[in-house]
């Protein structure tokens, strides 16, 4: 089967409410979708990068331009999903970029033969658990309030954002609050560095799952410190690009990894992740980028593996919007149910999609 096209669209959804984090603070999801045309089928992509470099090194206009510039040009013209890494290899980085690519290849190839996005990655169960993040807010009182309301629908773990200034005090609040039941973790987007480790190890009393992403991205020595000066275990986000990086576990500078489909450059590098951490016993969880109900649906997908052994951030579609392009995802029970249609189980809305795009542009192969 042929590519027709690729087509790249920008969408703009508002967010249902800001979503502060130690890097900033977002009131709109930009959002670059990729859609992979052939006379069969089409698939669709999301890319996840943000449109400004603050989670990563990539940001949508740049996803855009190396898609056009040389991603799209190097992709083989017969649709087959195990061919594009490969053929995207040589251009160094870029992984959200690509993962888009890829995955819009998968799921118009999926389509055509009729399989799940779940059950070719070899998923095993049909609805997966679900956990929250929750924003760095104005006051304590107001954080006690939103994980109630998270609490009151169901979710099964609380992520809170934290950073300096806003950590030891809301987590304490947040335990006394809600109990020691309640699956607790903390993410510092890299906000610390390792003359912090004293103060990080006074979340040692809070009985927190992990601590995700402490210090800088590159600082994996520095992690490795600090997992011997915490009890907390950590967990690595941005630090961990590729099967390679979570190697990193070998040195000790996690015991947790979140696993980030665009992160490491696609669902096939997100599940050889998943094989490795699984065979060394490592637990890992599904991370979310603030995604519409397309890469939504391939992560909860992705979430229902063997290994993901710890509830993600596949968060129901209100989380974040009052509108999503495909039917929302609802949460029933704390869980989503794992889509099991061809490909992503799941197509965008189009009266939904036109009434977001800013922009679309049209790439013959
Ligand atoms: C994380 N996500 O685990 C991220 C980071 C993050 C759900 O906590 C716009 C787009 C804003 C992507 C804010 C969650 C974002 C974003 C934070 C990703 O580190
Ligand atoms: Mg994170």
């Amino acid at each position: 089967m042929e590519i027709t096209g690729i087509e790249l669209r920008r969408i703009a959804m508002p967010l249902v409410a800001p979503f502060r984090t130690s890097f900033g603070t977002e009131t709109t999801r930009d959002v670059l979708l990729v859609r992979v045309v052939t006379p069969e089928a089409e698939g669709w992509g999301e890319c996840v990068a943000m449109s400004e470099p603050l989670y990563s090194s990539e940001y949508v206009d740049a996803a855009a331009d190396v898609l056009r510039r040389f991603l799209i040009p190097a992709l083989p013209r017969e649709l087959d999903p195990q061919a594009v890494g490969p053929a995207l290899a040589p251009f160094k980085g870029h992984r959200m970029a690509k993962a888009a690519l890829e995955a819009a290849v998968l799921d118009a190839s999926l389509r055509i033969t009729g399989e799940s996005f779940a059950r070719y990655l070899g998923a095993t169960r049909d609805r997966v658990p679900c956990g929250v993040s929750v924003g760095i807010m104005g006051s304590v009182a107001e954080l006690l309030d939103t994980v109630g309301a998270y609490v009151e629908e169901g979710y099964v773990r609380v992520k809170l954002k934290i950073g300096p200034g806003w950590d030891v005090t809301p987590v304490r609040a947040v335990r006394e609050r809600f109990g020691e039941d309640l699956l607790l973790q903390v993410d510092a987007n890299a906000a610390y560095t390792l003359a912090d480790a004293r103060h990080l190890a006074r979340l040692d009393d809070f009985d927190l799952l992990l601590i995700e992403q402490p210090l800088a991205d590159d600082d994996l020595v520095q992690h490795a410190r600090l997992a011997r000066s915490i009890r907390t275990p950590i967990c690595l986000d941005e630090s961990i690009e590729s099967a390679a990086h979570a190697a990193a576990i070998s040195l000790g500078a996690c015991s947790v990894v979140n696993i980030k489909p665009g992160r490491v450059g696609g669902y096939l590098e997100a599940r050889r992740i998943h094989d490795l951490c699984r065979a060394h016993g490592v637990a890992v969880w599904c991370g979310g980028m603030l995604e519409t109900g397309i890469g939504r649906a391939a992560n909860v997908a992705l979430a229902a593996l063997p290994g993901f052994t710890l509830p993600g951030d596949t968060s129901a579609s209100r989380r974040y919007f009052h509108t999503d392009v495909t039917p929302p995802f609802e949460l029933d029970g704390g869980h989503l149910d794992v889509p099991d249609g061809p490909g992503l189980g799941v197509d965008p809305v189009p009266d939904v999609l036109d009434k977001v795009t800013t922009a679309t542009e049209w790439i013959r192969l």
